[in-house]
Order: C-alpha cells, then structure tokens, then sequence
C-alpha cells in the first residue's frame, strides 16, 4: 500500500465579499451572453436558453485561467502528459466547473436574481457519453485529477457525434436509441481550424533502402481523412489549472465529388464523404469486449495518428527535434484501442523525420505508456493481419520488423523454446494469423500497468508471464481512483455540507482528513446527521424511480444497488435469482416479518449481446411478478431504472445502503463503481475481485460484506470444468428459484424464455453463479441481520466514507505522474 503523498497548498476560502461581486459579475454576464450570443429575449428565454447563457458565462473564466496556464507551460518548458483514450466518459460540465471554479453559490445567488433556478438549468444540459463505462469514466476522472495537480496535459479521443445509445425499456426488453448530444450545439468546445491533419488509409509502400529492412519508407495511402480537433477545457480543483481534451473529428478531404454532381449522381458525389465522416459518427456500444470490425480499426489508427501528428508537432516547434521527445513528453496508452501508437510514432521518426530504426525504438519506448484493463481472453484486442495490412500496409510491416527484432533478442538470450516464442510474439500464428495489440503495445512502452493490486498480480502470472520475464519493460499497479469532486461534493450535497460542517473546507482539499470521523461514527448526532443525508437522498432517488418506471419505494426500505454495464460476469443473474428466491421465501412465510428491501438494478447492454439482454428482461419480469404481489407489500419491491448515465449515478450513488460488486473472482480488473458507492457510505456485499480486495484493507474488512470463491478457486474450478448442476443439487434454494424459471413462472406469455439460461447454468457455468449462489444468499441474511442493528449498520457506513480517501484519482494520477510520467505536480 501506497501513502498519499501531502497537499502542499494552502485552502483559500472565498470571502463574503468576494462572493457577492462574483454574483452581481455573474449575472450581468449571464444576461449579455443570453442577449448577445443567443440572441434571446429574456422573457422569451427557455431552460435550455438560461443554460447556454449561463455556461457561456462561466467558460469565461475557464478560458482567462486557460490562457494563463498556458502561457506558463510555455514559458517553463514543462513535461508534457498526453492521455489517449477512445473513451471519455464526461457527463455533465456546468456544475463540475462550477464547483471546480468555487462558483456555484455565486451561480445560484445570480440565476434566482433572474428568476431561474440552478438546479432546473443543470438537468438540461446533455451527457458527453462518449464511453461505455468504467475505461471511459476512468478517463474523466483522470482529466479532473491532472487539472487539478497542476500536471500540463492534454486528453486526446474521438469527437463521436453520438455517444453512447439511448436505452429505453419496451415491454421488459432493452431496445436503444441514437444518441444526440450535440443536437443543440455545444457551448463547451473550441473548434482549432489552425491544427487539423490528414490520416492515410491503405495504398502502397515504397521501400527506398534496397535490403535494410530497417531504412525509412515512403507510404502512399490511397484514401486520406482530415481530423479536426475540438477543444473543451477542463478546469480543475479551485482553478488554479484548466487542461484541454482535445476530440477529433472526420471530416472529407473533398466535400463533393463535382464531377459527379454535375452529373446528376448527387449520391455517389457524397458518398467518400459519407465514408470519412463515419469514423467519428457513434461510438462503438461495447464493454469489455472489443469490436472486430473494420471501421472501428479506422477509428483506433485515426485518433491515435491525429494525436501522434499534434504532439511530436509541438514537440519540434519548441524543442527543434524529436530527439529529446521522451524528456519532453509522456503518452499513456488507454487500454490497447489507441496501441497503434507504437507503429505510428515508429513510422513517423523513421519514415518523416529520418531517424534511424535503433533511435526510433529508443525513443518510442522511451515515450510510451500503457494500461491494461481486462484479463478475459476474449477481451484482448487482435486484428487479423489481412485487414491490418490492407488499412495499414507501412504499418503492419512495420510490426514485422519489432517483431522479428524482438524474437531475436529472445533468442540471443537463450530463449529459444518454440512454446516460449509463440506465446511472446507479436503474431498468433493459430487459425487466421492475427496481430497481438496488447504484446504490442506491451513491447513499445516504458511501462505497463494494471489497474488493481489483483490485476496486476494476474496480469504478472497469466497474460503478460512470459513477455514481463523476457523483455525489459516494467508491469507495474497503479490502482485505479474515482473525483471525489463530481462523486461526492456535486453528487452528494447533504453529506459534503455535514462533513464540511465537522471537519472544516481543508477535507475538500484534503480527502484523508474523512479518516478523522472515524473517532466521531458512534456519536449520536453525527451519526443523526448523516443517517438523515441519506435519507434525503433517496427520497430523491424514490421520486427518479418512480417518474422512471411507475413504481413507488419507500425510502426507509434497504436500497441495495446493482448499477454497472450488464455483463454475465458482472453477475446481475446471480442478484436476480436470488431475489427470486427472496420472492419465494417471502411468499411461504407470509405472516413473517422481513427487512424491506428495494432491488434497484441500471445498466446497458452492448446491443450485440444477447444473453446479457436477456437478462434485464428477466429482472423487468421479475419486478413485474413482485411488484404486483399483494402478498409481498412493502418488504420486496424491484426496479430497473432505464437509461444508466453518469447523470443517472449521480443520484443513484448518494442513495444507496448496500453496493453489490458480486463479479465472478478474477474477471473484474479494477471496478470504479465499487469506489463511488463505499465513498458514499454504502456496505459492499462483493466478491474477492479487482478493487474490492484493496477497500476492503482500507475500510476493514469488518465493514464489508465479503463472500464466494476466491480467484485461484475460480481457476480451479474452471480448469476442471466444475459442472454448474453439481452445486445446483447441492442447493435446494437455487433449484427451486430455476424451477419457477424453468417453469414460466415469471414469463407466462412465453414459459421457455428462460430455459437458456437454466440450461447454461447446469451445463458448464462459466460465470461460477450456481457455485456462489449459497455463499451470497448467507451474506445477503446477515446484511437483513445488520440492518436490524441500526447502530451497527451506521457505524460501518460511515467507517465506509472514513476509509476511502485512498481512492480518490488525486491520488490515482500522483503515482503515474511519480512513477511513469516523471512530471511534477502541486
Ligand atoms: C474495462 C474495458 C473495455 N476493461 C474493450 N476493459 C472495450 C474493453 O470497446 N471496447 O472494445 C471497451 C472497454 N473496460 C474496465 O475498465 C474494467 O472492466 C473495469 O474493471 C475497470 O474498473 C475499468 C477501468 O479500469
């Protein structure tokens, strides 16, 4: 375990004065953006019109601390962080940034000066979805962490004009929607005409260093692609720095083809525009899995040279060449989706500015970073060579090259076992022959991380075992962190003000002063105060739910929350059976009292996924079982809440009594979510998985709920293909609850729906959900037993938000920037 390193700044705590003139400021500003910019009337003015006004009004004073942090970057020649991910999941900007900015009682003040409320203007504001979940969130919180360390970065992704599918729930099924968050403009972003670049696709090679295989090449690619960056500042903690994401967009080299017009093929004279564009048009739906599809591909070496292109760009305008590359700048890949990178920059040093393949190798390596996120086989990204070599002829040999120098400096060491050299090459060489984009990336940077302590140990022993002991790159952890300023000072209010209240303004500086409630978790009042904040924040959530789905909650009931991308090893079936079987034990024992409970599930499912769609209909037809059985009352309800958003957590989180974080032993890398809920004081009832190891040291392991296999039993019991009926007979609680799914219980209209699932779970139960079921069912009673000792439940809630400082990403990002980065921060 790692400490945290001290804050060295001193708080500033506004004055009175000080926050009057920003809100008298303010709202002048607010009403000359809404009658300059937008051309409003102020009594013609919708929500959506005082919204615009009133961010356009607050990004000017991002931008006076933008133009300031980078003048002084410039001035001091400082080490650049350049972070690419394909995902940035965002949300909302106005009152992150107002927060940020310390401006939200100012906003407030001036807004109801002008008859408008805060709190309505912050609801219209669209989601940035442009991720699917934890990588992409992952990335958001890194951009509010490095802003606010001081660290001079850029976030590098895709500008996609539609993020992340609408779900809507018809009928129980999932169906989804396009997404349109730029449908009404977005006042946040800074379109820079001065710095787009072309992207090369396919073509032809010429190779000019007759049989140096090593000499640079000339690549002629028969299709380019203009990228067109986007800008959105990102302010950090007490904007004392404002970083940039800087989001590409596609655009034709030709918007028209006139030829074609002008001949009356008005499609066809469109139609590579329409081919171009599409790289930046959706995001791809997908969640731990990768997507082998052409366009994505395009997508990955599109944003990835952008940003190769605008980086070593600025690098020889203030430095004169890329030799000093690696003092001046470090990458960090974002999961292999941007791994291209290493043939890329390759292909720029050797190819464009002549060095010679040993110093390029040098500095690339010297250069690049990379964070691994899944350890599922299926998961780990590889392109066939076909394809590769059809979109990138220059690149894919120049994977060959690394590849064969790589095998050779194997051999010199004595490495020579065939087993051995398969497994660390470049190229899988069984069925179609595919590129490896994790040894890939693995072999082109200085250092390799994982995102949890169990990650990387697994990472160590299984993926990366032979490639960690045979080339000199580093693996190391870096356990993965959450903003406490959007999970926690935005998302909840009521809390923060108590904590504010006992422990001063230095705990929103300064997070591991929450350790100081610790000594104050029995205290009555204290321990009132924050009972009551939660309270009030699920009776916000009941209101959500219902206006959501029709169904009523009481908010003294036990919120127990399954939020996440629905995923067989994320195991929401392992959740569902078991409030089927909580249905049935309630309906046997009617006369019994029974901790009332609220099952509240959200999550998307990619759209491709069958199984995992499956599965939010079943917990929609179990909801509709129990919901309507009078019988139940009050001790059972179950909701799926649609549409799962960062919006959405946001009032999910602050609600919760019982955080479930149930995947399977060993297939979850890190969890974030896990994060969230324990820093808001809910219990977590998990599994030994990702994350939930190291904040179950930090919470104490007395303050979670901890069941089920461990990993090495997990593998165990997959390697001897353990047959999910043998714990099923071993059940009569499980059997029974896949009897009544078995039996149509739950969908009358169509008794089979389920039977596949049943028929998976006996046969070879991957997921080990018959093997849990018991041990998570005991759990789930002693969680009933402890909320029925209201003293003890509180006192380990709140041991929950004492013990969870560790995980903020302030902390995260200190440790790449010491140990990969090698940047400074406050
Ligand atoms: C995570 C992904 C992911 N791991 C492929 N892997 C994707 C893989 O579109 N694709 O092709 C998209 C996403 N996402 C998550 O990363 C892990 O499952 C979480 O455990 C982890 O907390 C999160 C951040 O590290």
């Amino acid at each position: 375990m790692t400490s945290m390193p001290t804050v060295k700044h001193k708080p500033h705590i506004s004055s009175i004065s000080d926050r009057a003139a920003n809100e008298a400021q303010l709202r002048e500003a607010i009403q000359a953006k809404l009658h300059y910019v937008l051309g409003k009337n102020r009594d013609r003015a919708s929500h959506h019109d005082w919204y615009c006004a009133t961010a356009l009004a607050v990004r000017d004073h991002v931008i006076d601390i933008w133009m300031k942090t980078d003048e002084r970057i410039a001035k001091q020649e400082k080490k650049r962080v350049y972070y690419l991910s394909i995902e940035f999941l965002i949300g909302r900007l106005l009152f992150d940034t107002l927060t940020n900015l310390r401006l939200v009682d100012a906003a407030r003040g001036a807004l109801r000066g002008l008859g408008v409320e805060l709190d309505d203007l912050r609801r219209c504001e669209p989601d940035a979805a442009l991720g699917n979940g934890g990588l992409g969130r992952l990335a958001a919180c890194f951009m509010d962490s490095m802003s606010a360390l001081s660290i001079p970065a850029f976030g590098y992704g895709i500008r996609y004009e539609n993020g992340l599918f609408e779900q809507r729930i018809v009928d129980g099924w999932q169906q989804e929607l396009p997404e349109d968050w730029l449908a009404r403009g977005n006042p946040w972003e800074f379109p820079r005409a001065n710095a787009e670049y072309s992207i090369g696709f396919g073509g032809s090679v010429e190779y000019v260093g007759g049989d140096d295989a090593t000499a640079r090449a000339i690549w002629y690619p028969a299709e380019t692609v203009l990228a067109l960056p986007y800008d959105t500042p990102i302010a950090g903690w007490r904007g004392r720095h404002v970083n940039a994401l800087r989001l590409w967009s596609a655009r034709a080299a030709h918007p028209v083809q006139l030829a074609a017009f002008n001949q009356g093929d008005y499609v066809g004279a469109v139609a590579a525009r329409a081919r171009a564009e599409a790289i930046s048009r959706v995001l791809y739906p997908n969640d731990s899995t990768p997507e082998g599809q052409e366009l994505r591909l395009r997508q990955e070496y599109f944003f990835t040279s952008a940003s190769l292109q605008d980086l070593t760009q600025r690098h020889v305008a203030a430095f004169g060449s890329l030799e000093t590359l690696p003092d001046q700048a470090a990458v960090q890949l974002n999961d292999t989706h941007p791994a291209i990178a290493v043939a890329e920059l390759m292909r720029i040093l050797v190819d464009e500015h002549d060095f010679s393949w040993e110093k390029a190798w040098t500095i690339t390596k010297g250069t690049l970073n990379y964070t691994n996120h899944t350890l599922l086989p299926e998961a780990l990204e590889t392109w066939t060579v076909e394809l590769l070599g059809r979109l990138l002829p220059r690149h894919l040999q120049i994977i060959y090259l690394i590849n064969w120098l790589h095998l050779q400096e194997t051999g010199k060491r004595g490495l020579t076992d065939p087993t051995l050299l398969a497994s660390v090459s470049l190229i899988q060489e069984s069925g179609e022959k595919r590129v490896r984009m994790a040894h890939l990336a693995f072999l082109g940077s200085a250092s390799v991380n994982g995102v949890s302590a169990l990650h990387t140990d697994l990472l160590r022993k299984t993926v990366f075992h032979d490639l960690a002991e045979t080339t000199p790159t580093r693996l190391v952890n870096k356990t993965n962190g959450i903003t406490f300023r959007r999970w926690l000072y935005e998302a909840n209010q009521p809390l923060t003000q108590l904590l504010v209240e006992r422990l001063g303004e230095r705990f929103l500086d300064d997070p591991r002063c929450l350790e100081e409630i610790r000594g104050i978790a029995d205290e009555p009042g204290f321990v009132e105060h924050y009972r009551r904040a939660r309270l009030t924040n699920k009776a916000r959530l009941a209101t959500v739910m219902q206006q959501a789905t029709g169904v009523r909650v009481d908010p003294h009931a036990l919120f127990d929350v399954h939020i996440k991308r629905i995923h067989e090893y994320k195991r929401q079936l392992l959740n569902a059976l078991e409030t089927i079987a909580l249905y049935q034990e309630i309906r046997s024992h009617p006369d019994r009292d029974a901790v009332p409970r609220v099952k509240i599930f959200a999550g998307k499912a990619a759209a491709s996924y069958d199984r995992a769609k499956l599965i939010i209909k079943l917990i929609n037809d179990i909801a509709h079982v129990v919901n309507n059985d009078p019988l139940v009352k009050d001790r059972l309800k179950v909701v799926f809440v649609p549409n799962y958003s960062a919006s959405l957590a946001e009032v999910i989180v602050p609600a919760a009594d019982l955080s479930e974080q149930i995947s399977t032993a060993g297939m979850e890398a890190s969890g974030t979510g896990n994060m969230k809920l324990a820093l808001n004081g809910a219990i977590t009832i998990g599994t030994l998985d990702g994350a939930n190891i190291e904040i179950s040291e930090y919470v104490g392991i007395d303050n979670v709920m901890i069941f089920g296999m461990t990993a090495p039993e997990v593998a165990e019991k997959v390697r001897a293909h353990f047959p999910g009926q043998q714990a099923i007979d071993a059940s009569p609680r499980l059997k029974a609850a896949l009897a009544s799914l078995e039996s149509g219980m739950f969908s009358a209209d169509d008794p089979a729906r389920y039977h596949p699932i049943v028929r998976a779970l006996e046969d070879y139960d991957r997921y080990m959900v018959a093997a849990d079921f018991d041990a998570y069912w005991d759990t789930q009673r002693a969680v009933d037993h402890l909320w029925q000792t209201p003293a003890d439940w509180w006192r380990m809630s709140i041991l929950n938000t004492a013990g969870t400082a560790w995980f903020s990403s302030d902390r995260t990002i200190r440790e790449y920037a010491r140990d990969i980065w090698h940047v400074p921060t406050t």
